[in-house]
């Protein structure tokens, strides 16, 4: 049906565009409607990368990927290679590659609204289910399946009414999320009774909505909480990143845009993450893609993780307020020494795996140099580029000094007016049902076990260290 809507409407606008009827139709047959069907693309691929795991499997499964230290341990599993996440993959210098494509790469080759415009969302999902890119046609009917799919029932929005409304908006959404559990038809599936060759179609079901749903149920959150419950409509004209600008209530064609990049960038980043590992971890249990995705946003919700992104606006504020817009290097070194000294983190600097700038935070500066060149804040969060890093160095411990994802993000919501901070996590949440929503479909269609690492007390360690010695 989406395929017919969405073949029917582009003819349409073809004939508008004065082209004659038989070119339209001469068109339209040759777009297949499995060319045009996400679903049939993966039934299409999902045999051969099972041969391939197979393969993978029986011909190299003794091989030593390195080894395991009592620090890896202690140390958060940091450096130990231990999951398998297909649809992007983190270099420490390089940044994150969705499918082997940099974040430059997607903005060159990703179909977007306007030649020269940010990578449209859909387009990524497409990539990172498909492993392909998608054309502009593949990414209309992706949309337009997508819109199809985001009614939320009412009982959703219900049950985030039960919570005060200054409850976080992180709790709300999870909150929204654990209800649109309901409808979950891979729990439905299960109970009746599913081979297991077919788990990967109920969780595409869930996981597409989901990815759907979310934006709906994300905007409820931020109009509950800030603009007096008035509740916009999903507009049907509109693709997946605009649409969610306009459901929280911006229609300004440079937010539609910010919010394309946004979502795009913040979408996947590996699966060692705390939230795409819960995500995960949970559905290796068979937990359907809403509890899955549920859990990931409460990992999410840690200040050391995506909570970054509204305690980085929240920082700069903090700067500006105690030493004003023209605050000079030494004020600034003075106040980046009092967050350390008072035992917090420079929020935004620093993080697990990647060792150079964030090639997200990198996105994100080009596109305030393009939009928004003299904003206060965008010139602070410059500044700050030059002179935490030297400091985070200073200390002596810690492994990246430079700017990850959250330096930045904060600074340009707040420019095109999404000032409120504390809801920012929840448009990083939105984001990552792309990515985890991705990767569930191919764990299942992988036929990826229950994940269960072993663990050990430090008693055990000390007398595995001493025979070891000896
Ligand atoms: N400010 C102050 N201290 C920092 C720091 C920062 N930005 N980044 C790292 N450190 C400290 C750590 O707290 C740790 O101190 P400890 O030994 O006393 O506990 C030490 O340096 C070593 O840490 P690391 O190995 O360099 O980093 P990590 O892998 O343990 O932690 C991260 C990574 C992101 C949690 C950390 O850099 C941090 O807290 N950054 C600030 C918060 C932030 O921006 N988080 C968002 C990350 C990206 C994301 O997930 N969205």
């Amino acid at each position: 049906m989406a395929f017919l809507r969405s073949s029917v409407s582009k003819l349409r606008s073809r004939l508008g565009q004065q082209s004659s009827l038989r070119d339209s139709v001469r068109w339209l047959q040759t777009q297949t409607s499995s060319d045009l069907d996400l679903h049939s693309q993966l039934k299409e691929l999902i045999p051969e990368q099972q041969e391939r795991l197979k393969k993978l499997k029986a011909e190299h499964g003794k091989v030593q990927l390195g080894n395991i230290t009592v620090d890896m341990v202690i140390g958060g599993m940091r450096g130990m290679t231990g999951l398998l996440w297909e649809t992007s993959l983190l270099d420490p210098d390089e940044g994150i590659r969705f499918r082997g494509l940099s974040i430059p790469e997607c903005q060159k080759v990703l179909p977007a609204a306007k030649p020269g415009g940010e990578p449209l969302p859909e387009g990524l999902l497409w990539l990172l289910l498909t492993g392909k890119v998608p054309s502009k046609e593949q990414v209309d009917a992706l949309s337009s399946e997508l819109r199809s799919r985001a009614k939320v029932p009412d009982y959703v929005f219900k049950a985030i009414d039960a919570l005060p409304v200054g409850a976080h908006p992180m709790t709300q959404f999870a909150t929204g999320v654990m209800a649109l559990q309901v409808k979950s038809e891979f729990s439905k599936a299960y109970d009746k009774g599913i081979p297991k060759s077919k788990y990967w179609e109920p969780t595409y079901e869930d996981s597409l909505s989901l990815i759907a749903q979310v934006p709906v149920v994300a905007s409820y959150v931020y109009r509950r909480i800030y603009k007096d419950g008035k509740i916009i409509p999903v507009d049907d004209s509109l693709d997946y990143g605009a649409n969610f600008a306009h459901l929280l209530g911006f229609d300004d064609h440079k937010m539609q845009e910010l919010m394309r990049l946004y979502v795009t960038i913040h979408s996947d980043h590996e699966g060692g993450n705390v939230s795409a590992h819960t995500g995960h971890l949970v559905a290796s249990a068979l937990s359907d893609p809403y509890l899955s995705f549920a859990a990931a946003l409460n990992g999410l919700a840690g200040p050391l993780h995506g909570l970054a992104n509204q305690e980085v606006l929240l920082w700069i504020k903090s700067v500006v307020d105690e030493c004003g817009e023209n605050i000079t290097t030494e004020q600034l070194k003075d106040y980046i020494w009092k967050t350390l000294n008072s035992g917090k983190v420079v929020p935004g600097f620093g993080h697990g795996v990647l060792r150079k700038t964030d090639p997200r935070y990198t996105c994100q500066r080009e596109f305030a140099l393009k939009h928004m060149p003299d904003d206060p804040l965008f010139q602070l969060v410059s500044k700050l580029y030059d002179v935490v890093p030297p400091i985070l160095t200073e200390l002596g411990k810690v492994k990246n000094p430079w700017p990850n994802v959250d330096a930045h993000s904060g600074v340009l919501l707040n420019h095109f007016g999404l000032t409120e901070a504390r809801y920012f996590t929840v448009l990083f949440g939105v984001s990552r049902s792309i990515g985890i929503g991705s990767q569930l479909i191919w764990d299942r269609a992988l036929g990826l076990p229950l994940e269960r690492p072993k663990s050990v007390t430090m008693e055990s360690l000390e007398s595995y260290c001493k025979k070891a010695a000896s």
